[in-house]
Protein backbone atom coordinates (compact mmCIF):
# COMPACT_ATOMS: atom_id res chain seq x y z
CA UNK A 1 0.00 0.00 0.00
CA UNK A 2 0.92 3.40 -0.79
CA UNK A 3 0.09 6.16 1.86
CA UNK A 4 -1.37 9.31 0.08
CA UNK A 5 0.41 12.12 1.99
CA UNK A 6 -1.32 15.08 0.17
CA UNK A 7 -3.46 17.61 1.95
CA UNK A 8 -5.40 18.72 -1.13
CA UNK A 9 -9.06 18.44 -1.11
CA UNK A 10 -10.10 15.17 -2.53
CA UNK A 11 -13.10 13.01 -2.29
CA UNK A 12 -11.84 11.60 0.92
CA UNK A 13 -10.85 14.53 3.05
CA UNK A 14 -12.41 17.86 2.81
CA UNK A 15 -10.77 20.88 4.63
CA UNK A 16 -13.00 23.76 5.18
CA UNK A 17 -12.12 27.26 3.28
CA UNK A 18 -11.33 29.40 6.41
CA UNK A 19 -8.90 26.21 8.03
CA UNK A 20 -6.78 26.17 4.25
CA UNK A 21 -6.51 30.15 4.37
CA UNK A 22 -5.53 29.91 7.91
CA UNK A 23 -2.87 27.38 7.56
CA UNK A 24 -1.40 28.75 4.16
CA UNK A 25 -1.21 31.86 5.42
CA UNK A 26 0.70 30.63 8.74
CA UNK A 27 -1.95 31.21 11.27
CA UNK A 28 -3.19 29.44 14.02
CA UNK A 29 -5.53 26.22 14.14
CA UNK A 30 -7.08 24.44 16.71
CA UNK A 31 -8.70 20.79 15.54
CA UNK A 32 -11.62 19.55 17.64
CA UNK A 33 -13.27 16.26 17.51
CA UNK A 34 -16.94 15.77 16.94
CA UNK A 35 -17.98 12.90 19.67
CA UNK A 36 -17.90 15.22 22.34
CA UNK A 37 -20.63 17.19 20.56
CA UNK A 38 -22.78 14.74 19.42
CA UNK A 39 -25.24 12.43 21.30
CA UNK A 40 -22.62 10.39 22.29
CA UNK A 41 -20.86 12.78 24.47
CA UNK A 42 -23.37 14.93 25.97
CA UNK A 43 -26.72 15.75 26.35
CA UNK A 44 -28.65 17.90 24.61
CA UNK A 45 -28.82 21.19 25.03
CA UNK A 46 -25.38 20.97 26.82
CA UNK A 47 -23.81 19.50 23.40
CA UNK A 48 -24.97 22.28 21.35
CA UNK A 49 -23.71 24.53 24.36
CA UNK A 50 -20.03 23.05 24.61
CA UNK A 51 -19.89 23.50 21.21
CA UNK A 52 -20.48 27.40 20.36
CA UNK A 53 -18.43 27.68 23.69
CA UNK A 54 -15.34 25.68 22.45
CA UNK A 55 -15.56 27.63 19.56
CA UNK A 56 -15.59 30.80 20.86
CA UNK A 57 -12.55 30.07 23.29
CA UNK A 58 -10.61 29.34 19.89
CA UNK A 59 -11.54 32.46 18.01
CA UNK A 60 -11.31 34.69 21.32
CA UNK A 61 -8.01 33.24 21.78
CA UNK A 62 -7.37 34.02 18.02
CA UNK A 63 -7.49 30.35 16.51
CA UNK A 64 -9.47 29.12 13.53
CA UNK A 65 -11.63 26.48 14.69
CA UNK A 66 -11.44 23.45 12.66
CA UNK A 67 -13.92 20.66 13.93
CA UNK A 68 -13.62 17.02 12.17
CA UNK A 69 -16.63 14.81 11.17
CA UNK A 70 -18.04 12.52 8.63
CA UNK A 71 -20.56 13.87 6.84
CA UNK A 72 -22.55 12.62 4.00
CA UNK A 73 -19.19 9.53 3.31
CA UNK A 74 -17.05 13.00 3.12
CA UNK A 75 -14.05 13.33 5.95
CA UNK A 76 -14.18 16.95 7.03
CA UNK A 77 -11.83 19.20 8.81
CA UNK A 78 -13.49 22.17 9.52
CA UNK A 79 -17.10 22.11 8.87
CA UNK A 80 -19.53 25.15 8.65
CA UNK A 81 -21.94 26.83 11.06
CA UNK A 82 -25.10 25.66 9.08
CA UNK A 83 -23.54 22.11 9.23
CA UNK A 84 -23.30 21.90 13.05
CA UNK A 85 -26.45 20.46 13.68
CA UNK A 86 -25.47 17.52 11.59
CA UNK A 87 -23.14 16.63 14.51
CA UNK A 88 -25.09 17.69 17.27
CA UNK A 89 -28.07 14.62 16.43
CA UNK A 90 -27.77 10.81 15.94
CA UNK A 91 -24.59 9.75 14.97
CA UNK A 92 -21.95 6.96 14.30
CA UNK A 93 -18.85 6.57 16.77
CA UNK A 94 -16.10 6.92 14.17
CA UNK A 95 -12.63 6.31 15.75
CA UNK A 96 -9.04 5.98 13.17
CA UNK A 97 -9.96 2.65 11.80
CA UNK A 98 -13.60 3.75 10.69
CA UNK A 99 -12.72 6.52 8.91
CA UNK A 100 -12.06 4.53 5.92
CA UNK A 101 -15.24 2.69 5.97
CA UNK A 102 -17.49 5.27 7.03
CA UNK A 103 -16.05 7.46 3.67
CA UNK A 104 -16.42 3.69 1.30
CA UNK A 105 -20.26 3.11 3.25
CA UNK A 106 -20.95 7.19 2.70
CA UNK A 107 -21.99 7.57 6.37
CA UNK A 108 -25.08 9.79 6.83
CA UNK A 109 -22.86 11.47 9.86
CA UNK A 110 -19.86 10.18 11.65
CA UNK A 111 -18.72 11.87 15.14
CA UNK A 112 -14.82 11.57 15.35
CA UNK A 113 -13.20 10.16 18.56
CA UNK A 114 -10.09 11.92 19.35
CA UNK A 115 -8.08 8.82 17.43
CA UNK A 116 -10.06 10.01 14.51
CA UNK A 117 -9.32 13.28 15.00
CA UNK A 118 -5.64 13.24 15.25
CA UNK A 119 -5.30 11.62 12.00
CA UNK A 120 -7.33 13.65 9.64
CA UNK A 121 -5.52 16.68 12.04
CA UNK A 122 -2.15 15.68 11.10
CA UNK A 123 -3.47 15.15 7.57
CA UNK A 124 -4.72 18.57 7.20
CA UNK A 125 -1.31 19.87 8.61
CA UNK A 126 -2.69 21.19 11.72
CA UNK A 127 -0.40 20.58 14.41
CA UNK A 128 -3.10 20.99 17.72
CA UNK A 129 -6.02 19.33 19.41
CA UNK A 130 -8.56 20.19 22.39
CA UNK A 131 -10.85 17.03 23.62
CA UNK A 132 -12.14 16.89 26.97
CA UNK A 133 -10.80 13.67 28.29
CA UNK A 134 -8.95 11.04 25.67
CA UNK A 135 -9.78 7.45 26.38
CA UNK A 136 -6.81 5.17 27.89
CA UNK A 137 -6.66 1.52 29.19
CA UNK A 138 -10.10 0.91 31.01
CA UNK A 139 -9.77 -1.18 34.49
CA UNK A 140 -9.73 -4.32 34.20
CA UNK A 141 -8.31 -4.29 30.96
CA UNK A 142 -5.90 -7.45 31.39
CA UNK A 143 -9.17 -9.58 31.41
CA UNK A 144 -10.82 -8.00 28.25
CA UNK A 145 -8.31 -6.24 26.39
CA UNK A 146 -10.06 -2.86 26.36
CA UNK A 147 -7.80 -0.18 26.08
CA UNK A 148 -8.79 3.17 23.57
CA UNK A 149 -7.58 3.60 20.06
CA UNK A 150 -6.73 6.77 21.38
CA UNK A 151 -3.36 6.20 22.85
CA UNK A 152 -2.28 4.15 19.30
CA UNK A 153 -3.44 7.50 17.70
CA UNK A 154 -1.65 9.45 19.72
CA UNK A 155 1.82 7.94 19.34
CA UNK A 156 0.90 8.26 15.66
CA UNK A 157 0.56 11.45 15.13
CA UNK A 158 2.79 14.68 15.42
CA UNK A 159 -0.27 16.74 16.84
CA UNK A 160 -0.18 18.10 20.40
CA UNK A 161 -3.45 16.87 22.39
CA UNK A 162 -4.75 19.81 24.71
CA UNK A 163 -7.14 17.87 27.30
CA UNK A 164 -8.16 16.91 30.89
CA UNK A 165 -6.37 13.93 31.51
CA UNK A 166 -8.35 10.64 30.98
CA UNK A 167 -11.76 9.83 32.44
CA UNK A 168 -11.53 8.88 35.96
CA UNK A 169 -13.60 5.51 35.24
CA UNK A 170 -10.40 4.63 33.52
CA UNK A 171 -7.12 2.77 35.00
CA UNK A 172 -5.40 5.81 35.17
CA UNK A 173 -2.37 3.90 36.28
CA UNK A 174 -1.47 1.75 33.75
CA UNK A 175 -2.99 4.86 31.30
CA UNK A 176 -0.32 6.59 31.73
CA UNK A 177 2.27 3.43 31.46
CA UNK A 178 0.89 3.04 28.10
CA UNK A 179 1.31 6.54 27.29
CA UNK A 180 5.75 5.96 28.46
CA UNK A 181 5.62 2.54 26.53
CA UNK A 182 4.41 4.34 23.20
CA UNK A 183 6.93 6.84 23.91
CA UNK A 184 4.27 9.87 24.09
CA UNK A 185 5.29 13.32 26.29
CA UNK A 186 2.39 13.46 29.62
CA UNK A 187 2.91 17.14 30.24
CA UNK A 188 1.19 19.27 33.07
CA UNK A 189 0.30 22.70 31.61
CA UNK A 190 1.20 24.25 35.52
CA UNK A 191 -0.27 21.22 37.39
CA UNK A 192 1.66 18.35 39.04
CA UNK A 193 -0.93 15.66 38.66
CA UNK A 194 -2.27 14.11 36.06
CA UNK A 195 -6.00 15.48 35.55
CA UNK A 196 -8.49 13.18 35.63
CA UNK A 197 -11.34 14.39 33.39
CA UNK A 198 -14.42 16.30 36.03
CA UNK A 199 -11.77 16.09 39.08
CA UNK A 200 -9.29 18.54 39.26
CA UNK A 201 -6.40 16.41 40.09
CA UNK A 202 -6.05 12.30 39.96
CA UNK A 203 -3.44 12.45 42.95
CA UNK A 204 -0.95 10.78 40.72
CA UNK A 205 2.12 12.31 39.72
CA UNK A 206 2.12 13.85 36.24
CA UNK A 207 6.01 12.56 34.32
CA UNK A 208 6.68 16.20 33.24
CA UNK A 209 5.62 19.65 33.87
CA UNK A 210 5.78 22.68 32.18
CA UNK A 211 4.79 26.25 33.64
CA UNK A 212 2.94 27.77 31.14
CA UNK A 213 2.09 28.30 27.39
CA UNK A 214 5.49 29.80 25.98
CA UNK A 215 7.54 26.54 27.79
CA UNK A 216 4.82 24.20 26.03
CA UNK A 217 5.76 25.62 22.77
CA UNK A 218 9.31 25.39 23.25
CA UNK A 219 8.95 21.82 24.38
CA UNK A 220 6.88 21.01 21.35
CA UNK A 221 9.20 22.94 18.84
CA UNK A 222 12.01 20.78 20.36
CA UNK A 223 10.01 17.40 20.20
CA UNK A 224 9.18 18.15 16.25
CA UNK A 225 13.14 18.97 16.05
CA UNK A 226 13.97 16.06 16.71
CA UNK A 227 11.87 14.68 14.57
CA UNK A 228 10.04 13.13 16.79
CA UNK A 229 6.73 11.58 15.06
CA UNK A 230 4.35 11.06 18.33
CA UNK A 231 2.10 13.68 19.64
CA UNK A 232 2.10 15.47 23.38
CA UNK A 233 -0.26 14.78 25.65
CA UNK A 234 -0.79 18.38 27.22
CA UNK A 235 -3.07 17.89 30.49
CA UNK A 236 -4.71 20.93 31.58
CA UNK A 237 -7.11 20.16 34.38
CA UNK A 238 -10.91 21.43 34.81
CA UNK A 239 -10.77 24.87 36.75
CA UNK A 240 -11.24 24.30 40.30
CA UNK A 241 -14.66 25.93 40.87
CA UNK A 242 -15.77 23.21 38.65
CA UNK A 243 -14.10 20.34 40.04
CA UNK A 244 -16.62 17.49 40.86
CA UNK A 245 -15.40 15.82 44.35
CA UNK A 246 -13.11 12.51 44.01
CA UNK A 247 -14.61 10.60 45.93
CA UNK A 248 -17.80 11.58 45.30
CA UNK A 249 -17.31 10.54 42.01
CA UNK A 250 -15.71 7.03 42.44
CA UNK A 251 -18.73 6.35 44.14
CA UNK A 252 -20.56 7.36 40.84
CA UNK A 253 -18.02 5.62 38.78
CA UNK A 254 -18.63 2.14 40.64
CA UNK A 255 -22.51 1.94 40.04
CA UNK A 256 -22.08 3.32 36.86
CA UNK A 257 -19.39 0.58 35.76
CA UNK A 258 -21.60 -2.20 36.97
CA UNK A 259 -24.70 -0.95 35.33
CA UNK A 260 -23.26 -0.86 31.92
CA UNK A 261 -21.53 -4.70 32.75
CA UNK A 262 -25.13 -5.65 34.09
CA UNK A 263 -26.18 -4.11 30.69
CA UNK A 264 -23.76 -6.47 28.46
CA UNK A 265 -22.60 -3.19 27.01
CA UNK A 266 -19.06 -3.99 26.08
CA UNK A 267 -16.23 -2.19 23.33
CA UNK A 268 -17.06 1.74 21.75
CA UNK A 269 -20.77 1.51 23.69
CA UNK A 270 -19.00 1.68 27.04
CA UNK A 271 -17.46 4.89 27.11
CA UNK A 272 -20.83 6.76 25.89
CA UNK A 273 -22.85 4.66 28.45
CA UNK A 274 -20.95 5.38 31.62
CA UNK A 275 -20.60 9.48 30.47
CA UNK A 276 -24.52 9.12 30.40
CA UNK A 277 -25.09 7.12 33.72
CA UNK A 278 -22.57 9.72 35.66
CA UNK A 279 -24.50 12.76 34.07
CA UNK A 280 -27.66 11.12 35.57
CA UNK A 281 -26.19 10.26 38.95
CA UNK A 282 -24.58 13.38 39.56
CA UNK A 283 -27.61 15.77 38.71
CA UNK A 284 -26.13 17.20 35.74
CA UNK A 285 -22.73 18.08 37.85
CA UNK A 286 -20.47 16.07 35.85
CA UNK A 287 -22.29 17.85 32.47
CA UNK A 288 -21.34 21.54 33.81
CA UNK A 289 -18.01 20.24 34.54
CA UNK A 290 -17.55 18.96 31.14
CA UNK A 291 -18.36 22.15 29.45
CA UNK A 292 -16.21 24.17 32.03
CA UNK A 293 -12.92 21.79 30.81
CA UNK A 294 -13.65 21.54 27.40
CA UNK A 295 -14.06 25.23 26.53
CA UNK A 296 -10.74 25.72 29.21
CA UNK A 297 -8.80 22.78 27.15
CA UNK A 298 -9.70 24.72 23.55
CA UNK A 299 -9.14 28.32 25.33
CA UNK A 300 -5.26 27.00 25.81
CA UNK A 301 -5.41 24.59 22.80
CA UNK A 302 -5.44 27.88 20.76
CA UNK A 303 -3.00 29.63 22.76
CA UNK A 304 -0.37 27.44 22.03
CA UNK A 305 -1.16 27.16 18.19
CA UNK A 306 -0.80 30.86 18.09
CA UNK A 307 2.43 30.92 19.94
CA UNK A 308 3.35 27.76 17.67
CA UNK A 309 3.22 30.57 14.49
CA UNK A 310 5.26 32.79 16.16
N1 LIG B 1 -14.23 12.79 26.33
C1 LIG B 1 -15.41 13.34 26.57
N2 LIG B 1 -16.51 12.87 25.97
C2 LIG B 1 -16.40 11.89 25.03
C3 LIG B 1 -15.14 11.30 24.74
C4 LIG B 1 -14.09 11.80 25.43
O1 LIG B 1 -15.51 14.28 27.35
O2 LIG B 1 -17.42 11.53 24.45
C5 LIG B 1 -14.99 10.30 23.63
C6 LIG B 1 -13.80 10.79 22.81
O3 LIG B 1 -14.22 10.94 21.48
C7 LIG B 1 -12.78 9.70 22.95
C8 LIG B 1 -13.67 8.50 23.06
O4 LIG B 1 -11.88 9.64 21.88
O5 LIG B 1 -14.69 8.96 23.96
C9 LIG B 1 -12.96 7.26 23.55
O6 LIG B 1 -13.79 6.17 23.37
P1 LIG B 1 -13.23 4.69 23.64
O7 LIG B 1 -13.00 4.61 25.11
O8 LIG B 1 -14.33 3.78 23.16
O9 LIG B 1 -11.99 4.56 22.83
MN1 LIG C 1 -12.64 0.60 23.70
Amino acid sequence: MTRSTTTENSSIIRVGDEVRDALATNRAVVALESTIFSHLGLPSPANAQALTSCIAAIREAGAVPAITAIIDGVARVGINESEHERILGPAKKVGEREIALAVAQRWSVGATTVSASLLLASRAGIGVFATGGIGGVHRDSHLHGDISADLGALAAHPVVTVCAGAKSFLDLPRTLEYLETLGVPVVGVACDYFPAFTVHSSGLPIPARVANIDELCAFTQAHLALGRTSGILACVPVPLADSLDKNMIDAVIETALKATADAGIVGPGVTPHVLGATAAATGGKSVVANLSLARNNASVAAQLAVALTR
